[in-house]
């Protein structure tokens, strides 16, 4: 971090995405800072094959494709839900987990059902957010939040996206899919690591 960190002078970027949840919500994120963000999807860029084993290698796979594709600094996002007593799952195969096409609502019974499987008690889970900043000629940087919470079933609410239904942010009551979008905004993982980003490369507001 500090003077290492490349800044993005640029005020095009590419948001090296599929997801519209994602895509919504980064948006909200980058819209103070005046920054004309294009999505992947909008470029019809293809959506590389995540073959990492992290969440910073397939965020990195994204960027990278993005950014060598259109010719402009692309910011990607690997994120997922990370439950204690799963050691860990579903992690960086979140979205595997929902299938294709992806049904989220299956996706949570499968959570609920391997809790089960295990005899778990502890429900404590996070969700996880890398965020990869990479430009056409190479470099790269990288930025992580996180937010912890437990797990509640049934799914509650119908705001946001993916397993937002399930967790509940420690402190708060509800769900995140209970929330409105700057509740979440306020406390998320992606939130987490878009500070840490705008700290370290976007010029102060
Ligand atoms: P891209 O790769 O195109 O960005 P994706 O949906 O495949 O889209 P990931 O591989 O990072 O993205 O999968 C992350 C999954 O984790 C995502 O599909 C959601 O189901 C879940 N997830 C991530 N952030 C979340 C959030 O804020 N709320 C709820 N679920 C989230």
């Amino acid at each position: 971090m500090g003077e290492n960190v490349r800044k993005l002078l640029s005020n095009r970027l590419i948001i090296a995405t599929h997801n519209d949840g994602k895509i919504k919500e980064i948006n909200e994120l980058v819209r103070p800072y005046r920054i004309a963000a294009t999505s992947a999807g909008e470029l019809g860029l293809d959506d590389p094959e995540e073959t990492g084993k992290t969440f910073a290698e397939n965020a990195a796979i994204k960027a990278h494709a993005a950014a060598g594709a259109s010719g402009l600094p692309a910011l990607a996002d690997d994120s997922g839900l990370a439950v204690a007593a799963l050691d860990g799952a579903p992690g960086i195969y979140s979205a595997r987990w929902a299938g294709d096409p992806r049904d989220f609502g299956a996706a949570m019974a499968k959570v609920k059902q391997a809790l089960q499987n295990a005899g778990a008690d502890d429900f404590s889970a996070k969700f996880v957010c890398v965020l990869c900043l990479a430009w056409p000629d190479g470099h790269e940087e990288f930025f992580t939040g996180e937010v912890h919470g437990t797990l509640s079933f049934p799914p509650r609410g119908d705001q946001g996206f993916g397993y937002d239904p399930i967790l509940v942010p420690d402190g708060f009551e509800e769900t995140f899919a209970e929330m409105t979008s700057a509740e979440k905004r306020a406390l998320s993982h992606r939130a987490r690591a878009f500070d840490k980003f705008r700290t370290a490369c976007l010029p102060p507001l």
